[in-house]
């Protein structure tokens, strides 16, 4: 093949992975590449005026499609930005491919302005970091980093790129990555075995993760469940993998107190656990939170989670989707029928408790402007919309109106990184032109990057933002006040660092200085005429919600 400059056959090599957008912020080390890429066809660049900004629609993005994300940042410097951002997307297993430029190898000896080690920034937040040094190894450590990306467990992936190296002629094949696939089914024996271990359990729960809805596996988890009567905790969820409206659905076990998950978990004699880890909280338990009699089976690709903390009876590093329809068929040839009669029993327990909860689900929040303005919105979308949830305090309230039901319908921010909400739905948005993106972010979480609003106004990306504006990093509050109880000390003032309320932020005021238009709600009639306002607007859109 004839060798052409490395700047541009990496772009052609990017293509053939279908990495046809890059997210970034440009800098002098990366020009020549910039340069390419601004004549380069069918490829787009996406700016963003910080890096921690263009991470999170990166990762929005890849979300969004369920495919690699393709970003760019600018040296050391930009990195280091992008650094917070990358963490809740190696937390959250996103395929990132993350490149940043440096000033050339022929420097290394220099140690100028500029000059940073970057594969070891990047190594903490990636599952693979490199630099390539040799101009005929551009490719190749191209397509090593996308299959990296994209297997199972997935997450972000760096290479250094060297201005130097990318300015040589390169005679590279371009070849799209081969990505392994990874539907491996359990053996029946392992199979079997798993059925034994959870068939005579009494009561039964079943604990799930993101590794569901990567490999599809909603269906196969629901006939589990249900064969088993079994009820479904969320734990480390942020996609649909189960949905909202299913009765054996218990909810998330919680990112903060481990305590609070083994209340949850405590008392089940036969524990499934598919696709997530056990347990995520800040504050784990440090014992085993299951009972010691209790038979405990993990399914997941990512071997590293199954018993990382606490034993399991059996481990199977099979794809969550193949072994749980295996499970599923055996269950239905082994269950006997007094413990499918206790199975439909327990089933038809929780669809009574559920309905009687519909009927009763009134509270106290539902005639507030933020409850006016998510029931209005659900009303006039009949929920088909994206929901990009960083609400936080206010994430059950926005749940409650417009439920996670859909794969692909919702995602909730993770890895406990601030900021992800509103670049998330900018990516969401530019992966789905055609649907209703809205997303919810805290008044807090929504300042580390309001930037995307920018972003998606210069690119035509037609998002909407809600702020749930409580004038405090209300989360805060509410952990220190489990702090205090937990350690007998008596309620006082919350800390000052914790408050937000001066001076006052106007993020209408800020939407439109960036381009875009929004509109503040103080009462529930202002909630109204809000969502027609925002459903009307033919751009990026933000309303700001007093709660
Ligand atoms: C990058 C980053 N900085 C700081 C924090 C610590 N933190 C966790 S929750 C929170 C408050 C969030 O406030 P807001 O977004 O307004 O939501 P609320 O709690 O009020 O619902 C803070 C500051 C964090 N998680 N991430
Ligand atoms: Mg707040």
């Amino acid at each position: 093949m004839e060798a052409t400059p490395g700047r541009e056959r990496l772009i052609e090599q990017f293509k053939a992975d279908g990495l046809k957008v890059m997210f970034g912020n440009p800098g002098t080390v990366e020009q020549g590449f910039l340069d390419a890429v601004d004549a380069a066809r069918d490829f787009s660049y996406i700016l963003a005026l910080q890096e921690t900004v263009a991470a999170g629609i990166a990762d929005g993005y890849a979300r969004a499609t369920g495919g690699a994300a393709l970003l760019q940042l600018h040296s050391g410097v930009g990195l280091g930005n992008g650094i917070g951002m990358l963490y809740q997307s190696l937390r959250g297993h996103t395929p990132l491919v993350v490149v940043a430029g440096d000033a050339g190898v022929r420097y290394d000896a220099m140690d100028a302005q500029m000059a940073s080690d970057l594969v070891a920034m990047a190594r903490p937040v990636t599952k693979y970091a490199t630099r390539v040094t040799d101009r005929n190894s551009v490719l190749r450590t191209i397509r090593r980093a996308v299959k990296i990306a994209l297997t199972p467990p997935r997450g972000p992936v760096f290479v250094a790129l060297p201005m130097d190296v990318l300015d040589e002629l390169n005679s590279e094949p371009v070849l799209p990555a081969a990505v392994p696939l990874t539907d491996v089914a359990p053996s029946p024996a392992s199979v079997g075995r798993a059925a034994e271990l959870l068939a005579s359990a009494e009561r039964p729960i079943v604990l799930v993760g993101d590794g569901v809805s990567l490999s599809g596996a909603q269906r196969e988890l629901v006939a589990v469940a249900e064969l088993l009567g079994a009820d479904v905790y969320e734990v480390d969820s942020s996609e649909v993998n189960i949905a909202a409206s299913h009765p054996l659905r218990r909810g998330q076990t919680g990112h903060m107190f481990g305590p609070h998950s083994k209340e949850l978990v405590g008392a089940a004699d036969g524990v499934l656990i598919v696709g997530t880890y056990v347990f995520p909280e800040v504050f784990p338990e440090l014992e085993s939170p299951f009972r010691a009699d209790a038979k405990v089976v993990h399914i997941d690709l990512n071997a590293y989670e199954i018993a990382k903390n606490h034993p399991v009876d059996l481990g199977l590093a099979a794809d969550p989707k193949q072994a749980l329809r295996a499970l599923a068929g055996v269950l239905e040839r082994r269950l006997t029928a007094p413990r499918r009669a206790a199975a439909a029993a327990r089933l038809d327990a929780r669809t009574r408790e559920r309905a009687l909860a519909l009927r009763s689900g009134e509270d106290e929040q539902d005639g507030t402007p933020m409850a006016v303005f998510l029931r209005t919105l659900a009303e006039r979308t009949g929920g088909d919309l994206i929901v990009f949830d960083e609400a936080l305090t206010t994430s059950p309230l926005v749940t409650k109106y417009l439920p996670p039901e859909r794969p692909g319908d919702y995602h909730l921010t993770r890895g406990g990184s601030l900021g992800v909400g509103f670049p998330g739905a900018v990516g969401a948005q530019l992966a789905h032109p055609d649907r209703l993106v809205v997303g919810f972010a805290g008044d807090g979480g929504s300042m580390y990057t309001y930037q995307a609003l920018w972003t998606a106004v210069r690119h035509g990306i037609n998002a909407k933002f809600v702020v749930c504006n409580n004038r405090k990093y209300r989360l805060l509050d509410d952990n220190i006040a489990q702090y205090w109880r937990e350690r007998e000390i008596p309620e006082h003032g919350f800390p000052g660092s914790f408050d937000l309320s001066h001076p006052e932020i106007d993020f209408a005021g800020l939407a439109r200085s960036l381009g875009a238009d929004g509109v503040r709600v103080e009462k529930p009639d202002e909630a109204v005429a809000a969502v027609g306002r925002m459903l009307a607007h033919p751009g990026p859109f933000l309303v700001d919600v007093q709660i």
